[in-house]
C-alpha cells in the first residue's frame, strides 16, 4: 500500500483568505490566528491575500473566484454564524457550507471551511480564543495539509502524463523508421 500524505511545511506556498465582517468580534480573531498559523509554518506575509466580505453567505462566490485565479495553493474561508431565534441561521450556514464545498470542486483547488456555526455567542468566543481551540489556526493547518497533498498527487499525475508522452514519441519514432524508404544499392 502507498500512503500519500501532505506535510506541515508551507514554505513557498500561497494562500487566499475570505473573511466575513458579520460577527467581526469573532472573525477578526479567527483571521489573526489563521495568519499566525500560516506564518509559523513558513508562509511569507506577502504570499497571503485576504478579502473581506459582508457575511458568511457571500463567502462561496469570492472563494471560488480567488481559487479560479490559480494564484493560491489553497483558499481559507472564515466566518461565524451564530444561532438566533429565527431560522435565518439554518439558511446562512447551509448555504455557506454547501457553497464552499461546491466552490472547491468547481475550481479544483482546496478551499477550507473555517466558518463557525454555533448555538451561542459564548461557543463562538471560545472557538475563536487564541488561548483555546482557535478554529482559525486549525483552518491554516488544514489548508497547508491540503495544499501539500494536492501537490503530491499532481506530481504523480504529471509523471504519468510525461511517461505516456515519452512512450508515444518512442512508438512514433519506431513507426517512422519502419516506413522510411530503403536506400537503393548503387
Ligand atoms: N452572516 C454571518 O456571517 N453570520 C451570521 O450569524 C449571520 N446572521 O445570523 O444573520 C449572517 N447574516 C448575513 C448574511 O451572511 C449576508 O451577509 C446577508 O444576508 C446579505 O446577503
Amino acid at each position: 500500500m502507498k500512503l500519500r500524505k501532505g506535510s506541515h511545511d508551507a514554505t513557498g506556498l500561497r494562500f487566499g483568505i475570505v473573511v466575513a465582517r458579520f460577527n467581526k468580534f469573532v472573525t477578526s480573531k479567527l483571521l489573526s490566528s489563521c495568519v499566525d498559523g500560516l506564518i509559523a509554518q513558513g508562509v511569507k506575509a506577502d504570499d497571503i491575500e485576504a478579502v473581506r466580505v459582508p457575511g458568511a453567505f457571500e463567502i462561496p462566490l469570492v472563494a471560488r473566484t480567488m481559487a479560479r485565479t490559480k494564484r493560491f495553493d489553497a483558499v481559507i474561508c472564515l466566518g461565524a454564524v451564530i444561532q438566533g431565534d429565527t431560522p435565518h441561521f439554518d439558511y446562512i450556514s447551509a448555504e455557506a457550507s454547501r457553497g464552499i464545498g461546491q466552490a472547491a470542486l468547481d475550481a479544483d483547488v482546496p478551499i477550507i471551511f473555517g466558518v463557525l456555526t454555533t448555538h451561542t455567542v459564548a461557543q463562538a468566543i471560545e472557538r475563536s480564543d487564541p488561548a483555546k481551540f482557535n478554529r482559525g489556526g486549525e483552518a491554516a493547518k488544514s489548508a497547508i495539509e491540503m495544499a501539500t497533498v494536492m501537490r503530491v498527487l499532481r506530481v504523480g499525475e504529471e509523471t504519468q502524463m510525461s511517461v505516456k508522452r515519452e512512450t508515444l514519441i518512442v512508438k512514433r519514432e519506431r513507426s517512422d523508421k519502419k516506413q522510411a524508404p530503403r536506400k537503393r544499392k548503387a
